[in-house]
């Protein structure tokens, strides 16, 4: 095995089209910065860079949906991204952006780069164009049925419903995504890298040489070669993006798949003036960052590019995460069925570590994971406050009531005494072994394992009934609670910083290394501590009650969105005579009674202010008769009677339906005399 120098880390550039949410952070940005912080720690020398990825047609859509320039829609969603990463502590080194000066100069020379060595093909093709809005349509400019799934909605690169990855051609009924109007053909001409000549190279790199990978990453991969690769278009005729740079070129840029995982170099040029031994020495293990959607592109087209390019290393690792579903329910950003960072910052302050831990606890490693609101109140209040935060609480209130906040002097060690340290430097190597194969749930999970040998060690000794017998045993408990609350504090800093950095400020010490943890000498007697606050607190039912609120808040507006795209066209004008003609009153529900024998219908009587009358309604389905009496409602009384199971109805109840198509009855907002008129 080559010796490592250096690490390189990427994680996906998030599209600056909508704010991070925790899909994001699950599947890609709190891995990564657990692997940076433990790298860091043991003083590795390790770069992490990230940034907006601004380009490409899902940037286009938004500006055009919102009527305002895709600039203006990066620029927004850069500064939202940015900072809600920064409050959460995700510490890259960079958080760049590909519209940078930097990017567009290094993805440009790529660019030219493999167009003279001739690694391009170039294709003349037919492609759908929007005569309507004058353009082609690239990737989700177009949208279809899904020739795999049969579903609606799909893009021209790929189906969310089944995953399928698509060219436009391919789907079903294709319409625009701009004006809705169906394309038509026009030729156009592109270059394309022909991933079909690097098979070879492709399959010895990873089939042969990487099967340690995840085997959800390996086992893509395979199926990916195994199904034959095709040449790939590497420009687009679009508006937006870095321009082709040649000659001839005009109106056509990058596509933006090649131009992102450059945006990997470029900031780390704009970081470090070295920054070509990260990208180009040997001794460099670059480490990408991704979620399971973008696997094909670092471990298929990014390597060609890299390898055709001839100068640049190759990815050691691509740990890629599953999805994380929200509720039982794909997350989805146009459904707006998501738990944003940025909202979730402002309604929950204090509490990053709580999200990432259990965004961690809860990784989508190896398979689709669901993230609920339940859940999270559970692993706060029964993991993190009652293991972790009760631990450290009792360790320093403890020594803060028996010795005035000085630590005391161990004595002699007991059998179990010796046992239970001899514990940390088997949980350090076990953290150790996880991190480095980036199984962060189980290295979580064994740092998490250092509070629970605390709590054991607190409840089996009892300090604070040995106090009474043996006090001088007690001076030996608490300084053992000390040495393995601040071997907690170093386990848990690449997970939790922030509470890392609470515990050793009760402690008052400066923050340990990593080589630290295992030793049992952390904390000198007589060391006089800080003082001592909770780490954690419980969260309330109310809080996730109005999250939850907050999601069918969503799952409403997204079935109101619906029902109204399927609004049925308007009917014929009518005059104002013609609706003047309509009596609608306003009158009371005085009796209901289900009609026998029949389903829906009603039979009511309504106090109109006229009179009262009979009127059969087709409600019964979905009110009971206690519901609707006492009820005012709106009243169509001079509707020709009409003879219902013998029943002889004299008007219409106004109504409506809901999403679901459930009735619901129209009311006045606030009561009026019956017999009032309604127009
Ligand atoms: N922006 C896709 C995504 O956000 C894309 C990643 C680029 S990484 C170079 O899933
Ligand atoms: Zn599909």
């Amino acid at each position: 095995m080559k010796e490592i120098k250096r690490y390189m880390i990427t994680s996906a550039l998030p599209y600056a089209n909508g704010p991070i949410h925790i899909g994001h952070l699950a599947g890609v940005y709190i891995p990564a910065d657990i692997y940076v912080r433990y790298l860091r720690m043991r003083g590795r020398d390790v770069v992490w860079v990230c940034g907006s990825d601004e380009h490409g047609v899902p940037i286009t859509i938004k500006a055009r949906r919102e009527g305002v320039s895709p600039q203006e829609i990066v620029d927004r969603y850069h500064a939202i991204i940015k900072e809600s990463f920064q409050q959460l502590g995700i510490s890259f080194d960079i958080y760049s952006r590909t519209t940078s000066e930097t990017h567009r100069k290094t993805a440009s020379d790529f660019f030219l780069t493999l167009y003279n060595k001739g690694v391009f093909t170039e294709a003349t093709t037919m492609q759908y164009y929007d005569e309507e809005a004058k353009t082609f349509l690239a990737d989700r400019y177009i949208t279809g049925t899904c020739p795999r799934c049969h579903s609606e909605g799909a893009y021209g690169d790929q189906c969310e419903k089944c995953g399928s990855t698509l060219s436009p051609t391919e789907l079903i009924d294709p319409k625009s995504a701009i004006t809705g109007s169906t394309p038509v053909m026009r030729e156009t001409t592109h270059w394309y890298l022909p991933l079909d000549r690097y098979e070879e190279f492709l399959r010895h790199w990873i089939l042969d040489g990487h099967k340690e990978w995840k085997t959800n990453v390996y086992g893509q991969c395979k199926s990916w070669l195994d199904g034959g690769l095709q040449p790939r278009a590497v420009s687009r005729d679009l508006d937006w993006g870095i321009p082709v740079p040649v000659e001839g070129a005009e109106g056509k840029v990058l596509y933006v798949w090649f131009d992102a995982p450059i945006g990997y170099i470029s900031a780390t040029k704009e970081l470090r003036p070295d920054w070509e031994k990260y990208w180009k020495d040997e001794g460099t293990k670059l480490v990408h960052f991704i979620g399971k959607d973008n696997i094909v592109f670092h471990c298929i087209v990014f390597p060609t590019m890299l390898h055709a390019h001839g100068d640049y290393i190759l990815p050691e690792n691509v740990p890629a995460n599953e999805f994380l579903n929200l509720e039982g329910d794909k997350i989805s950003t146009s459904r707006n069925w998501a738990v944003w960072l940025n909202e979730y910052l402002e309604d929950l302050p204090g509490k990053q570590d709580v999200l990432r831990y259990v965004l961690c606890a809860n990784a989508p490693e190896t398979k689709d994971n669901d993230f609920t609101w339940k859940d999270f109140q559970a692993r706060n209040n029964n993991e993190l406050v009652a293991v972790l935060g009760n631990f450290v609480n009792r360790a320093l209130v403890l020594t803060a009531k028996y010795y005035d906040k000085a630590v005391p002097a161990a004595g002699e060690l007991t059998d179990y005494d010796r046992e239970t340290l001899a514990e940390l430097p088997r949980i350090k190597s076990a953290i150790e072994e996880a991190i480095e194969n980036y199984r962060f749930r189980e290295a979580l999970r064994e740092a998490m394992n250092i509070a629970r040998l605390g709590n054991k060690y607190l409840a089996d000794t009892e300090p604070w009934k040995t106090v009474k017998t043996d006090p001088e045993q007690v001076k030996t408990i608490l300084n053992i609670a000390l040495q393995i609350t601040a071997n907690l504090s170093i386990a848990i800093e690449p997970f939790m910083p922030f509470t890392a950095e609470k515990i050793t400020k009760m402690l008052a010490v400066e923050r340990f290394g990593w080589d630290d943890l295992g030793r049992t000498d952390l904390i000198a007697p007589g060391h006089r501590l800080g003082e001592a606050e909770l780490l954690f607190e419980k969260i309330e039912d109310s809080v996730i009650e109005a999250q939850l609120a907050k999601l069918e808040a969503a799952k409403k507006a997204n079935a109101a969105a619906a029902a109204a795209s399927h609004a049925e066209p308007q009917k014929a004008e009518i005059s104002f005579e013609e609706f003047d003609r309509m009596d609608i009153r306003v009158g009371t529900i005085l009796s209901a009674e289900k009609m026998p024998k029949t389903k829906k219908l009603m039979r009511l009587t309504v106090d109109t202010g006229i009179d009262r009358r009979e009127i059969v309604s087709g409600i019964a389905e979905y009110f009971t008769p206690e519901e609707l009496v006492g009820r005012q409602v709106m009243v169509l009384v001079n509707l020709a009677p009409r003879e219902l199971k013998g029943v002889l109805s004299r008007g219409m109840l106004l109504m409506t339906e809901d999403a679901e198509g459930k009735l619901i009855l129209i009311s006045p907002a606030t009561p009026v005399p019956n017999g009032t008129q309604v127009g």
